[in-house]
């Protein structure tokens, strides 16, 4: 849980060019690659990460909701400028209409009090879990991955290491 905006915003500012860097990668070709037959597509799944940012709105924040609705778009560079439109957008949000008196305040959602700054903290979970399931896909669809938390295999073979086990 945040208990200071100021902890939200650097968090956020760098996981959002984390989830950008990784949607950049993105080709139009590869947001048909699916989960298993017949399931999500990426294309789906990073259009789902997009468009989940919103649902911050229900906690009385106002920020624009995104361009088009749930049916993923067929562009890759659509979903990463939208991407980068919503992130920042939710950040300055969050830092004009809350303070840190805010975090402390709770929402019901689903039946349970959550606390605004254990929403954020939940906002940048659900992300990192769409990220990870996306670069997963990503490479079953043969896209050179950026790095996210560490090394990707191509960089280490990049640098003439040894990829790790
Ligand atoms: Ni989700």
């Amino acid at each position: 849980m945040f208990t200071r905006i100021e902890d939200f915003a650097a968090e956020w500012t760098s996981e959002s060019e984390l989830t950008a860097s990784v949607l950049d990668a993105l080709t139009d070709e590869s947001l048909e690659q699916e989960v298993i037959e017949g399931r999500r597509t990426l294309g789906q799944i990073a259009w789902h990460l997009v468009r989940s940012l919103h649902y911050m709105a229900s906690l009385g924040l106002v920020f624009d909701a995104p361009s088009g609705d749930e049916e993923a778009p067929d562009s890759a560079v659509h979903i990463a400028s939208e991407y980068r439109r919503i992130s920042k957008d939710l950040l300055q949000a969050v830092q004009a209409q809350w303070n840190d008196e805010t975090l402390r305040e709770s929402v019901m959602i689903y039946d349970e009090a959550w606390q605004n700054g254990s929403s954020l903290r939940f906002t940048i979970m659900h992300q990192s879990h769409h990220r990870g399931q996306m670069t997963v896909l990503m490479r079953q669809a043969g896209l050179r991955l950026p790095d996210v938390y560490g090394p990707t295999y191509d960089t280490w073979i990049e640098k003439e290491m040894a990829p790790l086990l």
